[in-house]
């Protein structure tokens, strides 16, 4: 029996996939599911998403690596035998990530949409630009990502805070940390970067309450999940003008349905999930690697905790 490795994501490409881990991974055939000749030989499992029921015939799994950083996605699931789960830890996913939430706080702290808007007015409206250490920016999320967005924000001068479970020490950023400060924190971001994992912990922590916590006039950025958001009153929110502007790459339900009113507003920028994504030319050897660990008999890396859910 020929060791097997399967393949699941509808955003990545396989071939790319398997074009890079081959080389790293002789002895073991690496293929989709469609192409799995005995699903006793699937030992290892490469997957984005995958549907319900997708493992259920993999009875010999014992490594589950997430094309990606969340897990909320494979945790709690029942067609998974307690097997150790891992994320991808890539730098270039975190440098791909910070570019993103330093563009859409540029935007902001340099006041582009109104100028955006004047353009379009043929308006020439004169704003002065405001300093960097003036513009006060909280990060929900001090994680891999979190921490490396937050890191870029400080390197631009920004005033940054950040939130997480655990305390920490991040050098220029004011961390705080539990749900005991986690009112006043949203009360002093003027833009605010949502980095959550989603977790049973997190699901809806951004009710209407909290989202009415955010100083008027406050822009609002999530690049976590859409379910760590109340999507509806979000949309009420900039609905009134409350909340001034936002930038979102993820929502409660994904593809956003053409029907949806953040499609019709004017100060809202929406992007389909990409905020980062898997790099095969970075991320093939660590994926690799675990394996080989898994083989040799020692711990894997990045594993997450399926109890606490990230
Ligand atoms: P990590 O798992 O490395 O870090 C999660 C952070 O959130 C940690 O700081 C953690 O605190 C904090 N946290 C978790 N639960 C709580 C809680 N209940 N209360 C307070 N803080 C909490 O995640 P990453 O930084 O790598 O990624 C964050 C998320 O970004 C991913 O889970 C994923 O959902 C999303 N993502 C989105 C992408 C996109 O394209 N839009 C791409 C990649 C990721 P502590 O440090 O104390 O544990
Ligand atoms: C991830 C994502 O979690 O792309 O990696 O959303």
């Amino acid at each position: 029996m020929i060791p097997t490795l399967v393949f699941y994501s509808q955003f990545d490409s396989f071939e790319q996939w398997q074009a890079l881990l081959a080389p790293l991974l002789p002895g073991i055939r690496i293929c989709q599911e469609q192409d799995v000749e005995d699903p006793e030989s699937v030992l290892y499992a490469l997957a984005w998403k995958p549907p319900q029921g997708f493992f259920a015939r993999y009875r010999n799994l014992q490594l589950l690596i997430n094309l990606g950083a969340g897990v909320d996605s494979l945790v709690g699931r029942d067609d998974l035998p307690a097997i150790p789960i891992t994320r991808l830890s890539d730098p270039n996913m975190g440098r791909m990530m910070a570019s993103y939430v330093l563009f859409a706080v540029l935007r902001y702290a340099r006041d582009i949409p109104a100028f955006e808007q004047a353009q379009r007015q043929r308006r020439w409206h004169y704003l002065h630009p405001r300093l960097p250490q003036s513009v006060r920016v909280g990060v929900l999320g001090l994680g891999e990502l979190g921490a490396y967005a937050a890191a870029e924000l400080v390197r631009q001068g920004f005033a940054v805070s950040g939130w997480s479970r655990s305390a920490k020490q991040l050098e220029g950023v004011r961390c705080y940390s539990g749900l005991d400060c986690l009112d006043s924190f949203i009360a002093d971001s003027e833009i605010l970067v949502v980095m959550l994992p989603l977790t049973s912990e997190t699901r809806g922590l951004l009710d209407a309450r909290r989202l009415a916590l955010l100083p008027p006039g406050s822009c609002f950025i999530n690049v976590s999940r859409g379910a760590v958001v109340d999507q509806q009153a979000l949309t009420e929110a900039l609905g009134s003008g409350r909340i001034a502007e936002a930038t979102l790459d993820v929502f409660d339900r994904e593809p956003l349905p053409p029907e949806d009113p953040l499609w019709g507003m004017t100060n809202v920028l929406i992007t389909p999930h990409l905020a980062s994504v898997a790099i095969p030319e970075s991320a093939a050897r660590q994926i690799a690697d675990n394996i080989l660990r898994l083989q040799r008999g020692e711990a894997v890396l990045h594993q997450v905790d399926p109890a606490r859910g990230y």
